[in-house]
């Protein structure tokens, strides 16, 4: 059973139970724009449900809502931005526009957001860097959930990776995903809804493969994706966006949480790039190469990443989203409460 929300409706909703909780205008803002745009994606792990995680983690004392992120400039092509305990996402408006400029003056620039509670997809980022013309690559950490290849202890965090690509005429090229087999997001929704999940992406307390939500949530693990090779890029991200920019691990993260079951708490990378600095003269004939290869995906039988979710969107904005019901009525109870 669903309900159907217009998405001014799903935005007026999530902003007010977020304001209602204590959250600033500002951070109830960009939190709702961001949650309901996860949903209007078709990327329900991080869409209205991710509101109750929000007020959580504030009620719990673990995200400042009303913190005003403060922007430093560390070196001619690294802007800083400490969030100060508030949620990435202001941070990343406050920086965004110092990172566009240092990367077009500079040709390769890098935003390091610290100190930020994070809860958020990252293709919205990539996804606006790269209407500005500008490649990006954006990676975090998160809890420690996820064992190494091989291990059983959770040593990572789901830690995402995502990648945005201007194109001319079109959408950008953006991928976005964890470096888990699956979102945390994921097996959270599956454990609310008595579902089980996918075999090969969790194993649980004793180390055995497992498609019980809750088997891994008391004391088991997620698996990295793609074995080794997904381990090895998520322990890059914990690296990259942990201690190269002074923030936490996922495992520090996790210490911080306490068991409040909030929210991770740490930093983020976000790194653009100017396709006009790196060659000499016009970069158009490159970039003409580069349609070239998006455009033989669909011929070859295969779809590009963001594809689905560009569509969910067309939908949305044509129809409006729909929730579950049971999770429409914890909203509406939590705006009430
Ligand atoms: P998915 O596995 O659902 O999808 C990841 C990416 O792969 C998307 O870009 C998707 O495009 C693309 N894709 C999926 N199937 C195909 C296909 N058949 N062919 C081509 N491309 C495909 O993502 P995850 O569950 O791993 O992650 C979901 C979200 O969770 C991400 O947005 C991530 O940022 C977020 N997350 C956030 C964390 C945080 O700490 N803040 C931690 C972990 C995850 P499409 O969308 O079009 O299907
Ligand atoms: O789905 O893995 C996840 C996640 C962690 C933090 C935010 N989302």
């Amino acid at each position: 059973m669903t309900i159907q929300l217009t998405l001014a409706d799903a935005h007026a909703l999530v902003a007010s139970i977020l304001s209602r909780a204590g959250f600033s205008r500002a951070h109830a803002r960009a939190l709702a724009s961001t949650i309901v745009a996860g949903e209007r994606d078709g990327c329900a792990s991080h869409g209205l449900y991710r509101t109750l995680v929000c007020v959580h983690s504030l009620r719990t004392g673990k995200v400042d809502g009303t913190a005003l992120p403060t922007v430093h400039e560390q070196a001619p092509s690294i802007v800083r931005v400490d969030a100060r305990g508030g949620y990435s996402l202001l941070a990343f408006e406050a920086g965004l526009p110092h990172l566009v400029e240092k990367a077009h003056r500079q040709g390769i620039a890098a935003m390091a957001i610290n100190h930020c509670v994070h809860f958020s997809a990252l293709w919205p980022e990539v996804e606006r860097l790269a209407e500005t013309g500008l490649v990006a690559l954006a990676c975090n950490p998160s809890h420690a959930w996820v064992a190494p290849a091989g291990g059983r202890a959770p040593l990572l965090g789901t830690n995402p990776f995502a990648f945005g690509w201007p194109r001319p005429d079109n959408h950008p090229y953006v991928f976005d995903f964890a470096t888990s087999a699956v979102a945390r997001g994921e097996i959270e929704l599956r454990r609310r809804a008595g579902q089980l999940i996918p075999e090969g992406v969790a194993i649980d307390a004793a180390g055995h493969a497992t498609t019980d939500p809750q088997a891994v949530v008391d004391g088991g693990a997620m698996l990295t994706f793609g074995g080794y090779k997904g381990s090895a890029l998520s322990t890059m991200i914990e690296l990259i966006a942990g201690p190269l920019i002074g923030d936490l691990t996922s495992m520090e993260s996790l210490r911080h949480d306490g068991g409040a079951g909030a929210s991770p708490y740490h930093g983020e990378l976000v790194l653009a790039l100017d396709p006009s600095r790196f060659i000499d003269g016009d970069p158009s004939s490159h970039m003409a190469r580069a349609e070239a290869l998006l455009e033989a995906f669909a011929p070859s039988g295969a779809r590009l990443p963001s594809q689905r979710r560009y569509q969910a969107r067309a939908c949305s904005l044509a129809d409006g989203i729909r929730i579950p019901k049971a999770q429409h009525a914890e909203l509406v109870a939590l705006r009430d409460d």
